[in-house]
């Protein structure tokens, strides 16, 4: 260990002569940006002993290395994780205080890395942490955007979308590696000489590699997660002058995009998804090459996941480079190609299956269409070869009809297929990709999702991680002695402390709403959360209308009134910017909230608040200060969600349908411990299949639900125009995919039991203690345990 981290006066020493020599400032004068660089930089210097220690472990022994492919990895903020896991908390944390000061305060000075849209991106950045923390020789290969998913305010109800510009102080962690840049051709033509393909590029990129450390818990092991920026190199088309260009060229890494459903095919973001590939691609190949004499023994020592189809392209990437630039035979290379890759699936809504048009992408990379051409070729002779018929080989085919289906490239490419929760991987294999699955039955496997307890527990939640401590002392390590405070359920003591966390977490998150809001919550009601990303399939809406509903029925049904509970509902979420309808329901949100609030007949019994710019720093507070989780997905749409884990975690009760991993859940906790209710995925496939969704027939018949769909249309909210909500109600009637109406009636009779559960508190917080006790198992410890015994076949450093 770092000797200046040996105890508070040293450390307090250390940090104050630095801040005069870095900025010629005095402690009492240093401004938290001042304070946080040095802190930044003391922690760096740490973690750069033991990432060279982790470097010359790994050079020394001959272990296999998984790289996590991703074009997202939702990170927040690392230097809390990395104080922890580093075990300094505690000496930096009394040495601040010698001097009055507060190491969280510090702390927010750190921008979120917000280099992901939401649940995929937030998944690769808990699957590094327990990589790295169960000590697998693993890294993450992304890009390093210049800015991030962007930063949501909300103006006269609506969504307004601001640059997230996370760079602008300087990021502490990240090392540049010039030396270890990798030009990335793109465009051009190719020309066959003496039958080998010559390809000439029209430009080179130059991409330099960023990495960031990742950071073991407790057990000196650091990897990195490398993110590659876009820079300009000498070759450029003739035809650009040289600032353009390098505008131009910065721009690969300039900006996420943002998840949207009606995206078409936009040609940057598939210089995004080759560029990262490609440099991520060479580099490994490189460092093998430094190893071992070639690539027969490359399956073995490597293994690429590719996060969904965003890098799917890495399959014809690793051809091109053992084929043309290492001069393999097509068959040799195709084996060790597809014993390296292995691909996640994260979706099965048919729109958002990537397919890029041919005209877009042959021009953009001409080589890289002609090689993943030669695989559907061959890929195509196999399945006529087995009997299929044309008709069938057109649906697998990689490349039909004009376009290129990014996911049966992966799927054909790969050894291993997942899905990542039990559900999902079923719905994989006997529906959406039933024919690749009787193909392939050998190929598709599940991996149910999970999060870092670390994050999701220890660090948001230490009131909670101190009542764990009472029950087991070795939880951190292994997240299954959560199962410890089982039988603690049913003492009053238990219940009492848990019930005290989550009051003392109300009151945290009750407060920052207010302090940035200005909207004043009650800590003693429920709070009713609901934060992801905006989408049809998640049901925001409904959530709204069964808001409105509750507001109708305290005003008109004094019974009801004196029955209800008071419910503080908060919802979080960001829309893409392009998805209209999204962005309207935003707008809906926000209306019900500035209705109800100032209604002075129900105020004390209902609060609606759409925090502003949810995001991973906000929701460490939003987690542990959950009543009840709102997971109310058409079944069969969510793939897992893994926000239904860490609300769980922290002793919320969920109240959803039997989708994604809520499934798990309750089987988990048992039926008495969850909110169920809804049409569960078959009985949704069977609705779409025989077309008997019949929203009108719904809406004639159930007067209070009327009633709310004719209020979006009749002037009823006073601040808005009449029309403004019109296609909201026409949506519901006529044309909504995701049978809102059908669910409502279920909806609202699981929130009547569970506004009658949590009158009875004893019982209530016996199913919050089992709730959290039955949770290690979504710890994604367990998951990459999985991954690395399953799929990987790798072994922990030591
Ligand atoms: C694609 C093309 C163009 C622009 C954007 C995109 C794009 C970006 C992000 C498509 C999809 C995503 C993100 C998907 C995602 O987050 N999926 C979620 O993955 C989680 C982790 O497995 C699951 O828990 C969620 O159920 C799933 O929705």
């Amino acid at each position: 260990m770092n000797t200046y981290f040996k105890d508070e006066y040293t450390f307090l020493s250390e940090f104050k002569e630095r801040l005069e020599k870095r900025y010629i400032v005095e402690l009492a004068n240093a401004s938290t940006r001042q304070k946080y660089n040095v802190l930044g930089e003391m922690v760096s210097e740490v973690i750069a002993d033991n990432w060279m220690d982790t470097k010359n472990v790994l050079s020394n022994n001959n272990l296999k290395e998984v790289y996590y492919f991703s074009m997202e990895f939702l990170m927040g903020r690392l230097i809390t994780n990395n104080i922890m896991n580093l075990g300094l908390r505690n000496v930096i944390e009394k040495g601040l205080e010698i001097e009055g000061l507060d190491l969280n305060e510090i702390e927010h000075f750190e921008s979120d890395a917000g280099l992901g849209n939401g649940g995929l991106g937030r998944l690769a950045a808990c699957f590094l942490d327990s990589i790295a923390s169960l000590g697998y020789p693993g890294y993450g290969n992304g890009i390093r955007y210049r800015y991030g998913l962007f930063e949501q305010k909300i103006q006269g109800g609506y969504q307004i979308e601001k640059p997230d510009d996370w760079l602008k102080d300087g990021y502490v962690w990240e090392v540049r590696k010039d030396e270890e840049s990798i030009t990335v051709p793109f465009g051009g033509k190719v020309i066959f000489e003496e039958g080998n393909a010559v390809y000439y590029p029209d430009e080179l990129i130059n991409a330099v590699p960023y990495d960031v450390p990742i950071v073991g818990n407790d057990n000196g092991v650091i990897t990195h997660l490398r993110l590659w920026n876009a820079e300009p190199t000498e070759k450029r088309p003739s035809d650009k002058d040289a600032f353009a260009y390098d505008s131009e060229i910065r721009k690969i890494s300039g900006f996420l995009y943002p998840d949207d459903t009606t995206r078409e095919g936009k040609v940057l973001r598939l210089k995004q998804q080759y560029f990262f590939s490609a440099a991520g691609v060479k580099s490994i190949i490189e460092r093998h090459l430094e190893k071992y004499e070639d690539f027969a023994l490359l399956p073995e020592k490597v293994v690429i996941q590719i996060n969904d189809t965003h890098p799917s392209i890495v399959v014809a990437e690793l051809m091109r480079l053992l084929v043309d630039d290492h001069g393999l035979e097509w068959d040799e290379a195709w084996d060790i190609t597809t014993r390296t890759c292995a691909y996640t699936n994260h979706t099965i809504l048919a729109e958002a299956l990537e397919k890029w048009s041919v005209d877009i992408f042959q021009p953009v990379l001409p080589r890289i269409y002609q090689i993943v051409e030669e695989i559907n070729r061959r890929f195509c002779k196999e399945l006529l070869d087995k009997g299929y018929d044309q008709e069938k080989v057109t649906k697998l085919a990689i490349i039909s009809n004009g376009r290129v289906h990014m996911a049966h490239l992966a799927i054909v490419g790969s050894f291993s297929v997942n899905g990542v929760a039990a559900l999902h991987t079923n719905i994989l294999k006997n529906i959406e990709m039933k024919d690749f699955s009787n193909l392939y039955p050998n190929k598709f496997n599940n991996k149910t999702n999970g999060i870092t307890h670390r994050r999701w527990l220890l660090h948001s939640n230490p009131e909670l991680s101190s009542i764990m401590d009472m029950v087991s002392d070795n939880w951190v390590n292994d997240p299954n002695e959560l199962e410890k405070l089982l039988k603690k359920a049913t003492t009053k003591k238990y219940r009492t402390l848990v019930k005290k966390m989550k009051k003392t977490k109300k009151v945290a998150l009750a407060e920052r709403i207010e302090k940035e809001q200005g909207i004043k919550l009650d800590p003693n009601s429920i709070f009713d959360i609901q934060v992801k990303r905006l989408h049809e399939y998640k049901r925001q809406l409904m959530n709204a209308l069964h808001i409105m509903y509750v507001y109708n029925k305290l005003k008109s049904d004094s019974n009801f009134k004196e029955n209800y509970y008071p419910h503080s509902f908060i919802f979080g979420a960001k829309a893409a910017s392009g998805y209209h309808f999204a962005k309207k329901v935003i707008k809906l949100i926000n209306t019900i909230a500035e209705k109800v609030n100032n209604d002075p007949e129900t105020s004390d019994l209902l609060k609606v608040v759409f925090v502003e710019n949810y995001n991973v720093t906000y929701a460490e507070a939003i987690m542990p200060a959950c009543d009840l989780s709102e997971q109310i997905s058409t079944a069969s749409k969510e793939a897992s969600g893994t926000g239904n884990m860490k609300f769980m975690m922290n002793g919320a009760l969920t109240i959803g349908t039997l989708d994604g991993a809520n499934v798990e859940i309750a089987e988990l906790v048992g039926e008495e411990n969850i909110l169920l209710f809804g049409l569960n995925a078959d009985e949704v496939n069977q609705v779409n299949i025989d077309k008997t969704y019949n929203p009108k027939a719904i809406y004639d018949n159930h007067v209070d639900l009327h009633l709310v769909i004719d209020q979006l249309t009749n002037g009823f909210f006073e601040d808005v125009a009449k029309e403004e909500f019109r296609e909201i109600s026409d949506r519901l009637l006529f044309s909504d995919n995701y049978l809102v109406l059908e669910d409502f009636e279920g909806y609202r009779l699981a929130h009547a039991r569970a506004n009658d559960l949590y009158k009875d508190e004893e019982a209530w917080f016996k199913a919050t203690i089992i709730n959290i006790a039955k949770s290690g198992y979504f710890s994604s410890d367990r998951t990459i345990k999985q991954y690395a015994t399953e799929i990987w076949n790798i072994k922990p450093i030591k």
